[in-house]
């Protein structure tokens, strides 16, 4: 198979946000390896590697102290580099959790001023987001949580969330800016403890919003495996339920803090999964990169761990079709699926025929335990096709 068999699909809409390929390598207890790029300079790694799209919070491309000459300037500059690498800029977001400002929160703040700001600041961050073009607008709540639950009640913080997003939802259709609000989980890390902990409890509140219908989810990989979950099934929940909008690829040994580490490189089995069931239900978003490449890096291999991502998910798509279109594994699940048209019928939709019908149904359950499950021929299968053997 020829090597650029797997080179970077842009129908598959690739992107990276500015703070990924572009963090100097700074961590809690030690200072930046790298120099820091410009915005356009990191436009420029990520044209290079062949990517579909960048992203960034407000402060990622405009520092919070940036006069408005410099911020001209950035602008300038960051324009002229996304045109001169065809790139474009599908999401944008807020930095909440950066500035001291937000050391207790942004919108769930015990303070009603540090509230306002957020969403002052939100507001100001959705109209660069749509100066250049992003349709797409990601609320990651990186500070809102506690360490002690003595300090903020959890059932306040939501309605405290919840009014600032339909605050900003009207602003976004008052604006025409045609936003989807993509919501992001994560259990701890800043905070000790982060509201919204997982993708399902954002998938619990949309309903509960005012505009509901602009409101999906972006599921991270890292996030929920922190949280000991299975990712997969996350996705699944979004996937069914229409509110998959946006989604951070990355991985994560269970149990870490946040590491952010190139796709597929921990668990390839779970990125696997991932990318079968988005390839299996053509999900049409884009696909972050959330990550950034290992401390000892240089941007050589910055741009190495770039390309990584990318292939690997390209590597995992051919695996993906091979499996759908594997003779041997088709057919186990020819037997695992055991079909009976005429009894799915009746739970299709409630009838008394149909319940009389059912509980009249001669169904032996000596005999159901029978029905054979070869599940470790078919996951032996599985991991022969990822292992290159099939
Ligand atoms: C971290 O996983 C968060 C922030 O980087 C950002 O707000 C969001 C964007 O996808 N992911
Ligand atoms: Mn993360
Ligand atoms: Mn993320």
């Amino acid at each position: 198979m020829p090597s650029d068999a797997f080179a970077p699909d842009k129908k598959l809409k690739f992107t990276f946000g500015l703070w990924t390929v572009g963090n100097p390598g700074r961590d809690p207890f030690g200072g930046p390896v790298r120099e820091t790029l410009t915005p356009a300079q990191i436009a420029d790694l990520i044209g290079e590697v062949g990517a579909y799209g960048v992203n960034f919070h407000d402060n990622d491309l405009i520092p919070i102290d940036a006069t408005p000459e410099q911020a001209a300037q950035i602008k300038s500059d960051f324009r002229k580099a996304l045109k001169n690498n065809g790139l474009v800029v599908p999401m944008a977001t807020t930095n909440l959790f950066s500035d001291p400002v937000f050391k207790d929160g942004a919108f769930t703040s015990n303070n009603a001023q540090v509230r306002a700001y957020a969403v002052q600041k939100t507001m100001r961050a959705m109209d660069l987001g749509a100066e250049f073009g992003a349709k797409i607008y990601v609320f990651w709540g990186g500070r809102e949580g506690v360490e002690s639950d003595a300090t903020k009640s959890p059932v306040e913080a939501i309605k405290r969330f919840r009014e600032s997003i339909n605050f900003l939802s009207e602003y976004s259709i008052e604006q025409g800016y045609g936003y989807k609000f993509a919501f992001e989980a994560k259990p701890n890390e800043p905070r000790g403890h982060m509201y919204f902990a997982v993708t399902g409890s954002y998938l619990a509140l949309i309903p509960t919003l005012d505009h509901p219908e602009m409101c999906g989810v972006n599921p991270e990989v890292a996030h929920e495996h922190m949280a000991g979950l299975n990712f997969v099934h996350q996705v699944g929940a979004a996937l069914e339920s229409g509110k998959l909008f946006h989604i951070d690829l990355n991985d994560q040994e269970f149990g870490r803090y946040d590491q952010d580490f190139r796709f597929g490189s921990a668990n390839p089995k779970h990125a696997f999964f991932l990318v079968k069931l988005l390839e299996d239900h053509k999900y049409a978003g884009p696909r972050q990169f959330d990550a950034h490449a290992y401390r000892q890096s240089d941007y050589q291999d910055v741009k190495e761990f770039a390309r990584g991502c990318m292939r690997t998910y390209m590597i995992l798509k051919e695996k993906a079709a091979r499996w759908n279109a594997d003779k041997e594994i088709q057919g186990l699940l020819n037997v695992i699926n055991v079909q009976d048209a005429a009894l799915s019928k009746l739970t299709k939709k409630y009838s008394s025929a149909n319940a009389k019908k059912l509980l009249a149904a001669p169904l032996d359950r000596v005999e159901l335990a029978k029905a054979r499950l070869p599940y470790e021929q078919l996951d032996q299968l599985t991991m022969e096709v990822l292992m290159g053997v099939r």
